[in-house]
């Protein structure tokens, strides 16, 4: 991305910062250095409206800074220094009375109220989300790529699973295929889980071997240029026990009622009732939110659950992904990364969603 693509986000990063009347605020986490400087790495972006943006990074990282970041200028803090020492000092220099930071720990929070007596702190990262939940166009074709690779990871998912293979073979499998086609590193670890294991939303792979007449439940996301995907299909073995294919039909039409009602302007509860309305009686096997924002972060605003206050926007890139988990039987989970649109939602890449026998 340009050094002019920077320079707008920090600008208006500047302006929202203003309006809240703040002096000073301190950028510190790693995905958000990212979207506001280019540079992937640990450190502090000091923003002070009307002055120049400086990026704070440990010596350590400091060749990589130079090279990455964009629109900023670059600062050092020596080995065995504390970069909030350094940002305590250049707050002080700088005479900046009410100052934000996006995330504290609560031994940093400690620390800047001993040193910054008499100013106003606060930590809060809403003007960071205002920016970042609306994706811009670089952004919307890295995040395309990022799902195009996790479909390739999904089509090695379906291609290579055999009975008598275990979780961890198949992880393997979907792994080489994503990274030889380009994907970064995983945007989370990859889950496999097959039988009664699907009923576990989240669980590592095992060395549980795939057997014929069980689902196997796939959920994985590439990372490309930074920015994540997030991908899920449930399929089965040569056969699909009758009331495991009703289940999979109401999960799948929960997806369609949720798909067709996403567009800007939709609060996001609506969405996730209108799936959970859909399932019927299924859906006290609904245990977790319809689904998430997705950018840098995999886990991301706006969040997509029954009691989000949030409304769809337009640039929003979002998971659509209801799941029901019956304890000791089975779990289906079909998800989707899709772009909020003025009129609909738009899917960011292919993969059938039709009932896989393989
Ligand atoms: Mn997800």
């Amino acid at each position: 991305m340009s050094e002019a693509v920077f320079k707008r986000r920090l600008r208006k990063l500047s302006r929202l910062l203003e309006e809240k009347g703040y002096d000073a605020y301190v950028v510190n986490t790693p995905s958000s250095l990212y979207y506001f400087t280019g540079f992937r790495g640990l450190g502090s972006l000091l923003i002070c409206p009307g002055e120049s943006p400086l990026l704070i990074v440990p010596v350590l990282d400091s060749n990589k800074a130079l090279d990455e970041a964009k629109g900023v200028e670059v600062a050092t803090v020596p080995v065995g220094e504390k970069t909030i020492k350094r940002v305590v000092e250049l707050l002080k220099e700088r005479k900046c009375r009410r100052i934000g930071f996006e995330r504290l720990s609560l031994s940093q929070s400690i620390f800047l109220r001993r040193r910054l007596r008499k100013r106003f702190i606060k930590e809060f990262d809403d003007i960071v989300w205002k920016l970042r939940k609306k994706k811009d166009e670089g952004e919307i074709s890295l995040m395309k790529e990022a799902a195009r690779l996790a479909i390739i990871g999904l089509q090695a998912a379906v291609g290579e699973a055999r009975p008598g293979m275990t979780e961890l073979e198949l992880a393997a499998e979907i792994e080489y295929a994503m990274r030889s086609a380009g994907s970064e590193r995983h945007a989370f670890d990859i889950i496999v889980v097959s039988g009664k294991r699907t009923s576990y939303p989240h669980a590592c792979p095992s060395d549980k071997q795939l057997s014929v007449g069980e689902p196997v439940t796939v959920d994985l996301g590439a990372y490309y240029g930074g920015y994540c995907s997030d991908f899920t299909r449930t399929f089965w073995l040569e056969e699909c026990p009758e009331e495991q294919e009703k289940a999979y039909r109401a999960v799948l039409s929960a997806y369609d009622s949720a798909f067709k009602k996403a567009r800007e302007g939709v609060p996001a509860n609506e969405i996730d009732r209108a799936a959970r309305e859909k399932l019927g009686k299924l859906s006290r096997y609904f245990v977790h939110s319809l689904g998430h924002g997705v950018g840098i972060d995999v886990h991301e605003p706006p969040r997509i659950s029954p009691t989000s206050k949030e409304v769809l926007d337009e640039g929003n890139i979002i998971t659509i992904e209801p799941g029901i988990y019956v304890r000791g039987k089975y779990g289906i989970r079909v998800e989707d990364t899709v772009l909020i649109l003025k009129d609909k939602a738009e899917r960011l890449a292919e993969f059938t969603r039709e009932l896989l026998v393989i």
